[in-house]
């Protein structure tokens, strides 16, 4: 494929190769670690992402072979947060995880090397992922005095199990690809060589999908996983379909035109 940018950034990548973007983590020397202006970055291109209509699947990875990310970059970390140059301490990489979520396309991460702290809940908030076999997980926050207790702790509780989730967080290991596969944290392991081009195939399959089934499964999905906040995503895709039906046109229709709703002539489905 040919990659095309679609918005240069300082810290990002954000490429496009037809319905399928990608955007990647730039900070090779510090193994992809995130800073609160990176995040804003990715932030930007998954809404521009989502905002595309022409859009049906999104890669996140990191730059070079080494890392797909090292979490937080310690060394902007100061009193409460991450801090960028408008010298705010911020956690931002909590609503990017959000957005991952709710997006209703499919994310998938495609991991080299590192995925550690805060960049593997990335990984992990990723609908799927695809790892290079150089690539290694884990969490580090007791070890730097950090810790993810939302997503990175319920979520992985519910995709690797309460036990293994606690000796992730409890010992702080590193997990090899394979490990990883074995206990249900990713998809798939390749060869490191072969991980874009596998990403890729897996990119074109779901573009022969049907979109909205593939957005209400992962609603769905989150309905069961995000209490109330993932209920209403699913609500509001309801809603979104139910807007493009003639019942619904004639509430609004009737409201405009200053007259009683005729919904006596729409079939009462069983
Ligand atoms: C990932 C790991 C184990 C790799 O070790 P190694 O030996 O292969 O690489 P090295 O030499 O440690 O790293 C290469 C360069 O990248 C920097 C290092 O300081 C080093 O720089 P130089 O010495 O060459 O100048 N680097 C790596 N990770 C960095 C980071 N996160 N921030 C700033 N610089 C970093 C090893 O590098 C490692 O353990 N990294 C730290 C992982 C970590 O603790 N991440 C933060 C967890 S907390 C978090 O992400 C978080 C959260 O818990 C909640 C909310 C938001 C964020």
């Amino acid at each position: 494929v040919t990659w095309e940018t679609v918005k240069n950034y300082n810290e990002i990548f954000f490429e496009r190769a037809g319905k399928i973007a990608k955007i990647t983590m730039n900070q090779p020397e510090k193994l992809n670690a995130f800073t609160p202006g990176m995040v804003q970055e990715m932030i930007e291109a998954f809404t521009r992402c989502r905002d595309d209509t022409t859009i049906g699947v999104i890669i996140l990875t990191g730059a070079g072979d080494k890392a797909f990310s090292s979490g937080g970059d310690q060394s902007v970390r100061g009193n409460g947060g991450y801090v960028g140059s408008d010298h705010i301490a911020r956690l931002n990489v909590l609503d990017l995880q959000r957005l991952i979520r709710i997006i209703p396309k499919p994310v998938i991460a495609m991991v080299k090397g590192w995925s550690v702290g805060g960049g593997n809940i990335l990984q992990l908030v990723c609908d799927l992922t695809i790892a290079a076999d150089n690539a290694k997980f884990g969490q580090t926050g007791p070890k730097v005095g950090s810790f993810d207790a939302g997503y990175g702790s319920g979520y992985l509780a519910r995709v690797i199990g309460h036990k293994r989730a606690k000796e992730v967080w409890f010992l702080n290991h590193f997990y090899s690809a394979e490990e990883a596969y074995q206990m249900n944290w990713i998809n798939k392991v390749v060869p490191l060589a072969d991980v874009e081009s596998e990403t890729l195939d897996w990119c074109q399959e779901i573009l022969t999908k049907s979109p909205t089934a593939l957005r209400f499964i992962k609603a769905a999905m989150n309905a069961d996983t995000d209490g109330l906040a993932g209920l209403q995503q699913f609500g509001g895709d309801a809603t979104m379909l139910f807007y493009t039906t003639d019942e619904g046109k004639e509430g609004r229709d009737a409201f405009n035109e200053k007259r009683d709703p005729d919904f006596d002539q729409f079939p009462k489905f069983p």
